[in-house]
């Protein structure tokens, strides 16, 4: 077998967003596309000859195809052994825990996580660091530095490996070893939860869940975890076999996309509970019997429960949300008197938090949480957290979330997207509002002050690294709050992301439809941001 070094010439969009690299799959298939982030990724890094590193994807049109090429890569830059996941099948947060618990020097995951797949669709891929992690940004920044001016990769002229099956070969000077995709994942998760209570939960007669892998990577995980570990009947997981296309969906949980799911809980003698996951397995969404659970209520509500699961009955460091995510878990985190930290979108901003022991628990507003157990947010966790707490509390999801609003008052919260938006407009509707935002400060919209407006600049309090330009924040003086930034994984034109929030203490004002108890606020955002002006849209695209 030689290597073979490749002249080329570099491309110009290989910027890492929020989560990686993301484009459509015909970008990732014009000829050394592929090949020159691979190899800029390893040029920017010192030191992973003869070291592992962990391969796998949420198993979308193009995974099997790329997995070969990086193998091939990999072996002809010096790696010493690649574990790949059986099928190209690692979700997110098994990758991050495969890294860990072999002392990976890094991995790649191949996804465009909720984006859609197939042909037509999106492709994705992203490194991650050896606490199992996202990059963090100034590694992403040295590869995009590298996909610059590189001029050349190094490829393996190899034959294809087998990857259906679990198994060792040789790929060049190179192991690869394919490993089952779920055991390292599940053992992990037997280490966090009380399997024997979920297990006796999930026995009684009276307590019914459905979940919904929505064709992508959870399939195997929520086959194997709950109706072959834990004892849920045979049916329970919905969509469960990963499709290169996600069967044409968007596996995207949330009540537009998962939209099969909800019409199941909400149905007449519909299940106790029911959840749903992303492309990669990152993502979660909660629902009880006729009943949503927020995401941002979700972590407020996690940390507020977490006595009852065995690996954070002893307490939790902290808490950390992103910027956009709803403070309801700041009230928890009071109680408890915890730290919670405030960090731009995406998952790369926790690493450092969950690294140094400041925070256990952290979350998104897009359907995101995840702990200390790995670097990555995990949406079959997250299920499981929950089945933990109603195994011990035995109440139903909704008798919870309500009394929690009871305790600590309801954080009311929406994000409204404005997809496929012109850049330019979009940029440009950003830019405005930047410059109006130093008198906005002071100024009365009906009932609401504002109290501040800014541009959302995070500095990590363990490197010190500093990150602006996050997203504009208008908070009012009663607590409300007003967020606008734009989309960092969008793959066409720009998506705007417009988020909403107010706090009401009054438990007889907890009924409200949330649209409507948002609205004075959409209409402050309407006028300060001119939105139907700049997204020549009269409204947005999703609203979750
Ligand atoms: C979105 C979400 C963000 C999340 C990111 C990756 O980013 O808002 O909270 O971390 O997707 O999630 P953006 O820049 O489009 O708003 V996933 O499930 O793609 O890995
Ligand atoms: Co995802």
């Amino acid at each position: 077998m030689t290597i073979r070094t490749v002249k080329t010439i570099p491309f110009t969009d290989q910027k890492p967003g929020t989560s990686g690299l993301r484009k459509s799959v015909t970008a990732f298939q014009q000829t050394h596309y592929l090949e020159n982030f691979v190899q800029s990724v390893f040029n920017s890094l010192d030191g992973y000859q003869g070291k592992i590193l962990v391969l796998g994807g949420d198993g979308r049109y193009y995974n099997r195809i790329a997995i070969n090429t990086i193998l091939k890569i990999a072996s002809a830059n010096g790696v010493g052994k690649v574990l790949v996941g059986c099928n190209g099948i690692l979700s997110t947060p098994a990758t991050s825990c495969v890294i860990r618990e072999n002392d990976a020097f890094g991995g790649f995951i191949l996804s465009a996580s909720h984006n859609p797949g197939g042909p037509n669709g999106d492709f994705g891929i992203k490194y991650n660091i050896g606490n199992g992690g996202p990059a963090p940004e100034k590694v992403t920044e040295a590869i995009f530095a590298q996909s610059k001016v590189i001029s050349e990769y190094k490829i393996l002229e190899a034959a294809d490996i087998n990857i259906d099956r679990p198994g060792f070969f040789k790929l060049g000077m190179m192991e690869v070893n394919v490993i089952d995709s779920v055991d390292s994942y599940l053992k992990l998760m037997e280490s966090i939860f009380d399997f024997d209570q979920i297990v006796n939960l999930l026995k009684s007669n009276s307590f019914r869940l459905c979940i919904d892998s929505m064709n992508a990577v959870t399939g195997p995980y929520a086959h194997k975890i709950f109706e072959h570990r834990l004892g849920a009947s045979i049916g329970t997981v919905i969509n469960g076999i990963p499709l290169e296309d996600f069967g044409g969906g968007h596996p995207d949980p949330n009540l537009v996309y998962a939209h099969d799911l909800v019409e199941i809980l909400f149905a007449q003698n519909g299940p106790d509970f029911g959840a749903a996951s992303d492309g990669d397995g990152d993502r979660n969404m909660i629902l009880g019997h006729n009943f949503f659970v927020t995401p941002s209520d979700s972590l407020a509500l996690l940390t507020a429960n977490a006595h009852l699961v065995p690996a954070y009955k002893s307490g939790l460091s902290g808490v950390a949300r992103s910027m956009p995510t709803s403070m309801a878990v700041d009230r928890v985190a009071a109680h408890l008197n915890l730290p919670c930290y405030e960090t731009p979108t995406g998952w790369k901003f926790f690493g450092n938090l969950l690294d140094d022991s400041r925070a256990t628990l952290c979350g998104e507003e897009s359907f995101g949480t995840g702990s200390n157990h790995i670097r990555e947010k995990d949406g079959l966790w997250a299920v499981l957290f929950w089945l933990n707490i109603l195994a011990v509390r035995k109440e139903s999801v909704e008798s919870i979330v309500r009394q929690h609003w009871s305790e600590y008052g309801r954080n009311y919260y929406s994000r409204h997207d404005y997809e496929e938006v012109d850049s330019q407009r979009a940029n440009d509707l950003v830019n405005v509002l930047k410059l109006k935002l130093t008198d906005l400060a002071g100024k009365n919209y009906g009932s609401y002050q504002v109290d501040y407006a800014d541009d959302f600049s995070y500095t990590d309090p363990v490197d010190h690294s500093v990150t602006s330009g996050q997203g504009i924040r208008i908070g009012f003086t009663d607590g409300s709050r007003i967020v606008l930034r734009l989309s960092g994984t969008g793959t066409k034109g720009a998506t705007l992301r417009l988020y909403v929030e107010s706090y009401e203490a009054d438990k007889a004002k907890h009924n409200l439809d949330t649209q409507k108890a948002l609205k004075p606020l959409i209409d402050i955002a309407q006028e300060v941001a001119n939105i139907r002006h700049y997204t020549e849209r009269e409204s947005p695209t999703v609203i979750t």
